[in-house]
């Protein structure tokens, strides 16, 4: 590895990008720093140029009305869970930091098969507790749960009985979390889905992805469909009652005829069951957002984006890039206020427990939605759009005006609404009617001097029927 200092951030270069950096650097007559920034800045570009939703991962044609994702429309805000072998390592490898998310490592660095396989020996997440777990998602206000079944590097964190790179098999823990997850969300009222990586994994000699083990050329994608994907998904939904919905992640280059085949497959076993946008080819019962990207405006399909709370997904110890609470209430609100649902993660240790930053800022956003809840779950896009300072939801008769930035006179100016305003108030403190005044120039409610919630501020319009 060597180190480069772009303007903005240090680089670290693996040992094979190194001969492709110089050389791209050579082409362009630039410093090796130079052209590591600029390819930086292009990379961002090109990030942000693209749509948050992409075709392949949106949502298909049909499930927009379909009933069955009725349940999923209300709920608005999820909890994801990355865990798995790689929360040992989190992000160190023979004593170095390896760039990236967490749950990469085995890529980033590398990883032989065998070597990592070792890892399973070791994890014991003796602090694991389900039923904190479930208990934190609820006390944040979300409704549902994902967690990470099999990730891409191959590990199964449920008890597998088509294959033995589980950890009832592997490790010496011995008990299968998504069973004790499974228990408490029945119990807690909570819906459970699983992620699971259908096209990579990185242990499979067959799978997508691991070219350091083995030769490309010679996998046969299919038969890893057949011989563990499919039987996989078959435990996933017959060892768990109901099953929420498969998060399946990364389609690369699986074929439209194999993503129908799992779709049909998953249908098959339980039809309620939903199946995210990445199942890839546009055959999701929702679209799925890029990583962490919210779209410009309002999205007029079912769609869902997933978050960090950091940088990474699975835990990284020298990750401490938080966003704060208050970001991250904006961006649910942002989200919701375009039609979307937020799938925000926490990313568990290698003794199983949750980070108390997350834990804190989880627990910071509940204590919100506990006062302004009702302007989110079962919400739909609000009529005002596209300002700066504001979002809005709606439900029937009401529009919820969510404020980020209070004006100084405490004068909300908004644009005009076709229909005719009964009164406003305070989601906060509904006992209190705001002075409202209407006009075909726009609607101008009285709020307070001061802001009443720094993180935003919930004003109800109520509309005449
Ligand atoms: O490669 C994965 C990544 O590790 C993580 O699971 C995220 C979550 O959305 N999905 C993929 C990248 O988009």
């Amino acid at each position: 590895m060597t180190e480069h200092e772009s303007s903005e951030k240090t680089v670290e270069l693996s040992d094979a990008i190194l001969p492709r950096m110089k050389h791209f650097a050579g082409v362009m007559s630039a410093s090796l720093p130079d052209a590591v920034d600029y390819l930086l800045r292009w990379a961002l570009e090109q990030r942000e140029a693209m749509p948050a939703i992409v075709g392949a991962r949106g949502q298909r044609e049909g499930a927009q009305s379909d009933p069955r994702l009725d349940w999923w429309r209300e709920v608005k805000f999820g909890m994801f869970i990355h865990w798995g072998l790689y929360a040992i390592p989190a992000g160190i490898w023979d004593g170095k930091e390896i760039p990236g998310i967490g749950e990469w490592i085995m890529y980033r660095a590398r990883i032989p098969v065998a070597e990592y396989e070792k890892l399973a020996e070791q994890f014991n997440p003796v602090k694991f507790d389900a039923a904190e777990w479930v208990s934190l998602a609820k006390n944040a206000g979300q409704k549902y749960m994902v967690i990470t079944s099999k990730h891409h590097d191959g590990f199964c964190i449920f008890d597998s009985p088509c294959s033995d790179y589980d950890i009832i098999d592997r490790t010496p823990f011995g008990r299968d979390p998504l069973k004790e997850l499974a228990e408490e969300c029945a119990k807690q009222g909570i819906k459970l889905g699983f992620y699971y990586s259908q096209t990579q994994d990185w242990h499979h000699p067959d799978g997508d992805g691991n070219d350091w083990d083995y030769d490309p050329a010679q996998k046969d994608f299919q038969k890893y469909l057949d011989e563990l994907v499919k039987p996989q998904l078959r435990e996933l939904l017959t060892q768990y009652g109901p099953v929420a919905l498969i998060w399946f992640d990364t389609p690369k280059g699986i074929t439209k005829e194999q993503s129908q085949e799992l779709l049909e497959f998953v249908k098959g076993i339980q039809p309620d069951c939903l199946v995210c946008g990445r199942i890839g080819n546009q055959l999701g019962d929702y679209a799925s957002a890029g990583d962490n990207r919210i779209p410009g405006e309002a999205v007029a399909v079912d769609w869902e984006t997933p978050a960090t709370i950091n940088d990474t997904w699975g835990f990284k110890v020298n990750d401490h890039n938080w966003k704060s609470t208050e970001d991250l209430v904006r961006k649910l609100i942002d989200i919701v206020s375009k039609g979307g649902n937020y799938l925000l993660n926490v990313g568990p240790t290698a003794e199983g427990v949750i980070p108390e930053p997350s834990v804190e800022r989880l627990l910071g956003m509940g204590e919100w939605l506990k006062v302004n809840g009702e302007a989110v779950y079962g919400s739909k896009p609000g009529p005002f759009q596209g300002l700066g300072w504001a979002r809005s939801t709606a439900k029937p008769g009401k529009v919820y005006v969510h404020v980020f930035e209070w004006p100084e006179d405490g004068v909300l100016r908004l644009p005009a609404l076709s229909q005719t305003v009964n009164g406003a108030v305070l989601l906060q403190d509904p006992a209190v009617e705001l002075k409202v005044e209407q006009s075909d120039e726009g609607l101008v409610v009285h709020g307070p001097a001061a802001a009443p919630d720094a993180m935003a501020a919930v004003i109800i319009i109520s509309l005449q029927d």
